[in-house]
């Protein structure tokens, strides 16, 4: 289209005017491209005048179009006797149109009759003959000729080869703002146009429905809070609810004091934990929640030989970020205490924690630690087990299995791993075992209630899933946006492990 009307107005910048018929014979053109192009140029107000005229036009027939193809009725007669001649009843009854043909062929002097054995007898007269009506309707057929003369005209009329159809056409002349270019379509309809009209003077630049939407600038979730949600969809399907882990700063209290850890055990220096200078210490605690820890610590109690120390509460009043949220997990059970009669419950927590540790490709001075604690009246071992199997399960981890180890207050402790079959060995994938008698008690919870508990980190299985090797790429200012907004949803499951 868009060079048909360029050509339209070049021919006009040379001619005074051309009609649609004309220039799709020139150009070799549908008529119907031509007025296609000049209905799109008269959208620019005045660049063309068209004037609209009804034309009349050849066009073949099926029978014209049967000549075109296969020669004329006279042709096919001429063509159809052998070179001793034919039976005339013969060559009238085989041949098609055989008695237009022969008729034609006998005026053209193509052929003769000879009756001098009794039969009439068809010969031919001529050696070869010019089959002007086939060549005459080809070039009406494709444009070469666009009239015919009058006789030929009277005779393929009558002959049923040609017939005139009406045809609009229009006679185009330069506008009054002619011009050799184009205007732009537009490509926005504006108030202004709407309110003066002129749209209906203007092109506009065809609507492209396939054209993509811009792509809304919207929120990306990080990989690490994908893996938490599917982390907690497992909880709560598992009837878990969530503790309030919204502080990151805890006494050591509650970190450690509560949780029966001696005051001078390694992990509470400042080599692993992070202390508080500004407020550095604590000083709300419940007293006598806090004289019966002392007591454990100091003494022992609750069939326990404690550690045999001088306790101090000015230790256990310093402020450090958190070293895990098992420090929530005990203000929780301490809350659960006081409420009487005991009722079972189930805990989860996912949230940040901080350790002063050696910084190396997968290890930062903060994790997310994921935490599940379920308390019920006598809950075994098998029950801490079981636990674990249905939560790592709900991940697509089937293959568990539990190694004995210690953490300061949890008896027994066990290891948990999963054989990795890619690596085709057992990775440790969490820690678990149940709280020890000397952190429940001083609590209030009532005897024969046991609290088991297990623990994981966010980030490792996040690496894994998204097959990062340096934390770094996950987790801090070096962060690649695009890692965000481009990352996979995530389904957790040790199948991603392999
Ligand atoms: O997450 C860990 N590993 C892991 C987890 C998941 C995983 O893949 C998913 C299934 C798809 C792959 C690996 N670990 C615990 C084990 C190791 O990575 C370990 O080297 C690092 N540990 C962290 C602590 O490091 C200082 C992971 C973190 C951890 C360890 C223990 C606990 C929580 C987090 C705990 C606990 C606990 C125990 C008893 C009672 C309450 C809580």
């Amino acid at each position: 289209m868009g060079d048909i009307r360029e050509r339209i107005l070049s021919h006009l910048e040379n001619n005074e005017d051309a009609d649609t018929l004309f220039l799709a014979e020139k150009w070799d053109e549908t008529h119907q491209k031509i007025v296609g192009a000049v209905k799109s140029l008269q959208i620019h107000e005045g660049i063309i005048d068209a004037e609209q005229k009804v034309s009349s036009k050849l066009e073949l027939t099926k029978e014209g179009r049967a000549v075109a193809d296969s020669g004329s009725h006279e042709a096919l007669i001429f063509n159809s006797i052998p070179e001793e001649g034919i039976l005339q009843s013969e060559i009238m009854k085989n041949v098609p149109n055989a008695k237009i043909g022969f008729n034609k062929a006998m005026s053209a002097g193509w052929i003769t009759i000879d009756k001098s054995d009794g039969a009439a007898k068809v010969l031919r007269k001529v050696e070869e003959i010019t089959d002007s009506v086939q060549e005459t309707l080809k070039q009406l057929q494709n444009g070469t000729i666009t009239k015919l003369s009058d006789s030929q005209f009277k005779d393929y009329k009558k002959r049923k080869l040609v017939t005139e159809v009406k045809v609009t056409i229009y006679v185009l002349r330069k506008g009054p703002n002619f011009s050799l270019t184009i205007p732009e379509p537009e490509k926005d309809l504006t108030d202004e146009m709407l309110s003066t009209g002129s749209w209906k003077n203007k092109e506009f630049k065809p609507y492209n429905f396939n054209a993509l939407g811009i792509m809304p600038q919207s929120g990306h979730l990080h990989p690490l809070l994908k893996v938490r949600a599917q982390y907690m969809t497992i909880f709560l399907e598992m009837g878990f609810s969530e503790m309030p882990t919204n502080n990151f700063v805890e006494s050591s209290f509650w970190n450690f004091d509560a949780l029966f850890q001696p005051q001078q055990h390694p992990a509470r220096d400042a080599h692993d934990t992070f202390f508080i200078s500004k407020p550095m210490n604590a000083t709300k605690f419940p007293e006598d929640y806090l004289e019966r820890v002392k007591k454990v610590h100091a003494e022992g109690g609750y069939g326990s030989q404690g550690y045999k120390y001088d306790w101090k509460r000015e230790e256990a009043s310093k402020n450090i970020m958190r070293t895990h949220t098992t420090a929530v997990s005990a203000r929780m059970l301490y809350k659960l205490a006081q409420q009487k009669p005991f009722k079972p419950v189930r805990y989860f927590s996912i949230d940040r924690v901080f350790r002063n540790e050696t910084l190396d490709a997968t290890h930062l001075a903060e994790f997310h630690q994921i935490e599940g604690v379920v308390a019920d009246y006598d809950l075994t071992l098998g029950d801490l087990m079981g636990v674990i199997h249905e939560f790592f399960k709900k991940l697509g981890i089937q293959k568990i299995r539990f190694k004995p180890a210690y953490n300061p207050y949890t008896e027994p402790s066990m290891e948990i791993f999963s054989y990795h079959e890619g690596l085709k060995k057992w990775v440790e994938i969490g820690n678990s075992g149940v709280f020890r008698p000397e952190m429940l008690l001083p609590m209030g919870l009532p005897e024969g209630v046991n609290v088991i508990a297990w623990g994981l980190s966010l980030e490792r299985p996040t690496m894994i899933l998204y097959g990062i090797n340096n934390i770094r790429d996950l987790i801090g200012p070096k962060v690649k946006l695009n890692m965000v907004y481009n990352n996979p949803i995530c389904r957790v499951g040790i199948e991603q492990l392999s």
